[in-house]
């Protein structure tokens, strides 16, 4: 079975054209698929256009009363498909602005066929890049993910900050089991709980490849949701908890990882005061 997520905010222009193309991608590539849309309060008419497009195409939808954020938003789109996916399956999480396209899922999935866990949309790989994106904001997203990089440093991986991305079922429902609710814990910092993903994927000890991508900026549909100075401090914060004190999540959680691992019954608690 393939899942795929879409977390939406106010996005009633962009679903109408992407829904569609998805669904006729995912007829093409297997029988058997769901795709399930988060609605996270949009103020605009996100639900009524999902309620709409659900007669003609296999889609779950979850509502928010309220806008909760992408953190939020992301989790329980993750955790309904944990509980829903077996530990073979796929999950493919993209965005729904129109900047990302069904096209690249035959690329995600022969990638994961090889034996990878997470495989990640790279602008950073040879043939990947952007279109329509400014250079101020090519080069603030460049240097994201070189900081990045440096700073959380994930084997074979360039590209950070880019949600499209297909998981083996299976290791988003280890993640749940071992980290709980603290799977994304840094839910109120925007965009951040996309690296902090990574990064958890990472401790837990997942195996990552990327393909190229070219970030469609051109196509966008809605406007930018991303709070630039929210999502900067976030990734302050991610920084801090990654490495402090004592090693901060690195050394804490891999120490509660082989608790874990050794007993595989209960799920430890991480406090950071034991890290
Ligand atoms: N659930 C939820 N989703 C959001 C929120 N903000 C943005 N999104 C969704 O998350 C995805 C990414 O949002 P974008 O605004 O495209 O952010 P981005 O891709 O990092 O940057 P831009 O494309 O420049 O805006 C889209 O599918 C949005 O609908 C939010 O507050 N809650
Ligand atoms: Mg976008």
């Amino acid at each position: 079975m393939l899942f795929v997520l879409l977390p939406a905010f106010n996005e009633e222009d962009s679903l109408p054209q992407l829904l569609p193309e998805i669904d006729q991608a995912l007829r093409e590539l297997t029988k058997q698929y769901r795709i399930v849309v988060v609605n996270d309060g949009s103020r605009d008419r996100t639900a009524q256009v999902l309620q709409e497009l659900q007669k003609s195409h296999p889609l779950e939808i979850i509502n928010h009363r309220i806008n909760r954020g992408l953190g939020e938003t992301s989790r329980d789109a993750f955790e309904w498909a944990a509980e829903h996916a077996s530990d073979t399956d796929v999950l493919i999480r993209m965005d729904c602005d129109c900047t990302h396209g069904p096209e690249y899922f035959p690329r995600l999935l022969s990638k994961l066929d090889e034996g990878y866990d997470v495989v990640i949309t790279s602008r950073f790989q040879p043939g990947g890049g952007q279109v329509g994106v400014s250079r101020y904001r090519a080069f603030i997203s460049s240097a994201a993910n070189l900081f990045m990089r440096i700073l959380f440093r994930v084997p074979d991986v360039k590209e950070y900050s880019c949600g499209f991305r297909a998981y083996r079922a299976g290791i988003i429902k280890e993640a749940i089991r071992f980290f709980g609710n603290d799977f994304i814990q840094l839910k109120g910092l925007g965009f951040t709980c996309t690296i902090e993903k990574l990064i958890k994927l990472k401790l837990l000890g997942a195996r990552f490849a990327e393909v190229p991508f070219v970030l469609r900026y051109d196509k966008k549909l809605s406007v930018s949701k991303m709070v630039t100075s929210v999502t900067a401090l976030g990734y302050l914060v991610l920084v801090i908890c990654y490495h402090w004190p004592f090693g901060g999540w690195r050394t804490g959680y891999k120490r509660l990882l082989r608790e874990y691992r050794s007993s595989q019954t209960t799920k430890p608690t991480y406090t950071r005061a034991s890290a």
